[in-house]
């Protein structure tokens, strides 16, 4: 425990130090691209590596992470979307539950489905409740999890969520705009969550400038994920020397 991954968020958070994280959906990547992009990554400001997306053909996560770490040393983190993304290759997994959401199944059913992959696994599984917030259009994540985004100005909703996920033991809370979404999670909403929160805070999804990057880090976000900036443009990894 002492060098888990998970330590080591939660001090950089104590010290204010801050974390990004490359986000690679195995559907959307090209695995002959992986060397490459990889290496780009190496280069950057980047500190942490997430694999995961909504709908991603079985075994690909698996391979897809195999090829990842051996052209890095940076942890590769699974973020899944479903049970069939679970890979023993990954360094940890954020075993998420929808807390936003009322749906049983992103609560606890494919918790309980995945526990026949994860017992004997290496990975350090991290308890993190995941919060989806409303950006002005339909994601990925709504469609296929069937629930509710949380409304952007009911504060007080997102941070009583939040905090009910602290007090069940989840170690971090992660706030989802959705990948692609058209406005971030606001600084308001950032901010509100972090001043009553005491573990780590993960903010992601429609962050495709270094200011936004700024403004997200700024109202309290510990690690922010970027996915669709990278995908789109190798390039974004320039502008970001932070
Ligand atoms: C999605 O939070 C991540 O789950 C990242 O979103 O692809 O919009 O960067 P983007």
């Amino acid at each position: 425990m002492e060098n888990s991954l998970y330590n080591s968020l939660y001090e950089a958070s104590e010290k204010g130090k801050k974390l990004l994280a490359v986000l690679i959906d195995p559907d959307k990547f090209e695995l002959s691209n992986t060397k490459n992009f990889i290496e780009k990554v190496n280069q950057s400001v980047a500190t942490h590596i997430f694999v995961g997306g909504s709908s991603v053909a079985e075994h690909l996560t698996d391979i897809l992470v195999s090829e990842i770490k051996e052209h890095t040393q940076l942890p590769v983190v699974l973020f899944p979307g479903d049970v069939t993304q679970i890979t023993n290759k990954a360094d940890a997994l954020l075993f998420l539950s929808l807390i936003s959401g009322r749906n049983p199944e992103y609560l606890i059913g494919k918790h309980v489905a995945s526990v026949s992959k994860l017992r004997g696994a290496n990975l350090e599984i991290i308890p993190t409740g995941y919060i989806l917030v409303q950006n002005g259009k339909e994601t990925a994540v709504q469609r296929i999890t069937a629930t509710v985004p949380m409304p952007r100005n009911n504060i007080q909703s997102i941070v009583d969520t939040a905090l009910a996920g602290q007090l069940l033991g989840m170690k971090l809370i992660y706030l989802e705009a959705g990948s692609g979404a058209l406005h971030p999670i606001t600084p308001e909403i950032i901010q509100s969550v972090k001043s009553e929160l005491q573990i780590p805070l993960i903010v992601g999804g429609g962050i495709r400038n270094k200011s936004q990057l700024e403004t997200a880090y700024k109202a309290g976000a510990d690690l922010v994920v970027i996915g669709t900036a990278f995908e789109n443009d190798e390039s974004f990894f320039d502008d970001l020397k932070l």
